[in-house]
């Protein structure tokens, strides 16, 4: 799939205006595209076209790309470099980054909305995308991780993780199953592997933030300047890495057990992801 294609025609209605020109300017910055590779390889593995996710993979890459938009702000982590460019505050203006972010995560739910599967799916699809970026899913991680205390455990520090970067992990793979038509207790499922995936992905983020310069990974470390508390300050770089490992390797497990799922390609999404340098 030429995600890139589907990122720019998802937008090619929106009105011209300096904050289209933002929205496209982050949202066509490239960057791993692994959420929407992570929705089609679900399809594909169930044997569905996977053009049926499209809508949905534009729309979790928006959310995606608003939510990192928001959290280089001033008023969150104050960055200046994000996917090898200027952040999208310091290229435009602090007012033009927040609609930015308020234009893409209102213009994926339009996106998603107009997907051409059957409405029972669309709806149950849209619910979903809500929970996971909202305030039960990634905005509730955000709080939590602007609220954290200075003797976080390694507990809290996964509930943190589970949410701000697990729920959006979770939304393509179980709004895959839903598009395959798949019932509530299997979305659940890959709702848990979502989990697994974003904790696992979020510990390696912290490795690679200290082993990786700023230039290498495109993207400004501000956890370090911020001195927060992360699973490699709490467990030690190797045991850190050890833990990543192990849960990459729980997360194929799950994902084999799977009925009527061929998990060959989605797992070797998930070992180049655990093999990835930025
Ligand atoms: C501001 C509502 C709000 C939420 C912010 C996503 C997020 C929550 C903060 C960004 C900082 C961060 C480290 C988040 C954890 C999720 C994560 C690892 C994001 C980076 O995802 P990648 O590596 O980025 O897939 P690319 O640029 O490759 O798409």
């Amino acid at each position: 799939m030429n995600i890139e294609a589907i990122l720019v025609k998802a937008l090619s209605g929106v009105t011209d205006s300096r904050v289209k020109e933002s929205m496209l300017y982050s949202l066509t910055a490239g960057g791993k595209r692994i959420r929407p590779n992570l929705l089609f390889t679900v399809l594909e593995g169930y044997g569905i076209d996977p053009a049926v996710g499209e809508p949905f993979a534009a729309a979790i890459e928006m959310i995606h790309t608003y939510s990192l938009i928001h959290d280089d702000l001033p008023a969150m982590d104050n960055d200046d470099l994000r996917r090898g460019r200027p952040t999208n505050h310091k290229q435009f203006d602090e007012a033009t980054a927040i609609l930015a972010g308020d234009g893409l995560l209102t213009e994926a739910f339009h996106c998603a909305a107009s997907s051409s599967a059957p409405a029972e799916q669309v709806v149950r699809a849209i619910r979903i995308l809500s929970e996971m970026a909202g305030p039960d899913g990634m905005v509730y991680g955000q709080c939590l991780d602007m609220n954290e205390a200075s003797d976080s455990t390694y507990d809290d520090i996964r509930k943190v993780h589970k949410y701000k970067t697990g729920c959006l992990l979770s939304a393509p793979l179980m709004i895959g199953a839903v598009l395959a038509g798949k019932d509530d207790s299997v979305v659940e499922e890959w709702h848990e592997v979502g989990d697994l995936l974003g904790l696992a992905f979020q510990i390696q983020d912290d490795i690679l933030d200290i082993t990786a310069t700023a230039e290498q990974l495109g993207k400004s470390n501000s956890d370090a300047r911020n001195e927060k508390i992360t699973v490699v300050s709490l467990l030690g770089e190797e045991n850190a890495r050890t833990e990543m490992h192990d849960l990459y390797a729980e997360c194929r497990r799950r994902i084999a057990t799977f009925g009527g799922f061929e998990s060959n390609s989605l797992n070797a999404m998930i070992s180049a992801i655990e093999a990835r340098a930025k």
